[in-house]
């Protein structure tokens, strides 16, 4: 029996490779090359320019730290944004919040939304409830447009390399500063300190030009490059380590907990010292 195997190159002489069950769409978007793809270990996995975006097995732990973190931060976060994230994925878990009235998603990729609900109900199926507006568009566009508008922005893109390029320059760190209301937090995926040390460096050293409380914080992702994966928060006015006891509420997760809420801004020595 032959067996097929997908190798996602995550640096030119290192990479993750799954065994795959079968494929279940391929094709070359307006924007990205997208694979929907079936492994044996990780379940449905969404592939974009070959790059892992999303796998039903370990989802949760991103789009949890990446929505309630700065959700828990905010004291009253009523009207959010997520940037990217057409998977559904960090809509998903911003709608677990009942303080939040509204959520828009501003996704290029119409696609990515398309075959995540087919491929990926689970992940995506939020994406219809009537407190979510999608938005195919560009996200750069939507945020220079938008002003003192949002509580919250989550910025969940692609690497920065073909359509995300421009969401990891300090212009668009000034736009989300912008579109945010005055007491807003924003977040950022902002990849890893293994095989992209530099780019958290550079990342960390513009937000904290712009927003006066900057953080970095990490979670345990086995599919992403070296599994150890960073995310940046920018914030006007509230610190996400000093959130009340009193502001956790229920929620249901998986991976997030208000005691990993302050944990995981503890950080490893050499990550640490890149910031
Ligand atoms: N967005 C960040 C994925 C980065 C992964 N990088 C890689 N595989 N080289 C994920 C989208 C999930 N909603």
């Amino acid at each position: 029996m032959s067996e097929l195997w997908y190798t996602e190159k995550q640096t030119k002489s290192f990479g993750i490779t799954l065994k795959v069950k079968q494929t279940l769409h391929t094709e070359q978007t307006d924007f990205q090359y997208l694979e929907m793809v079936e492994t044996e270990e990780f379940g449905n996995m969404l592939f974009l320019d070959g790059m892992v975006m999303t796998s039903q097995k370990d989802e949760f732990v991103y789009h949890e730290m990446v929505a309630h973190v700065p959700l828990f931060t905010h004291p009253n976060p009523e009207n959010v944004l997520v940037v990217g994230g057409g998977d559904g994925g960090v809509i998903r878990e911003v709608l677990k919040h009942p303080q939040v009235k509204k959520a828009t998603l501003v996704d290029i990729d119409g696609k990515v939304i398309e075959y995540s609900k087919k491929y990926l109900p689970e992940i995506a199926g939020k994406l219809d409830d009537p407190r979510v507006e999608v938005k195919v568009g560009d996200g750069f566009m939507h945020i220079a447009e938008s002003e003192n508008e949002y509580d919250v922005i989550m910025v969940d893109s692609t690497e920065p390399m073909g359509p995300a390029v421009n969401l990891f320059t300090k212009g668009f760190y000034a736009g989300i500063s912008k579109a945010l209301k005055e007491d807003g937090v924003f977040v950022a995926q902002t990849d890893n300190p293994w095989f992209t040390p530099e780019l958290i460096t550079n990342v960390q050293r513009d937000v904290k030009e712009i927003f006066p409380i900057t953080r970095l914080y990490t979670a345990n992702i086995p599919t992403y490059p070296s599994g150890l994966w960073t995310f940046t928060i920018g914030s006007k006015k509230y610190d996400p380590l000093e959130v009340s006891e009193d502001r956790f509420h229920e929620i249901e997760t998986k991976y997030y907990t208000k005691e990993l809420h302050k944990a995981c801004f503890v950080l490893p020595k050499f990550v640490s010292d890149l910031i």
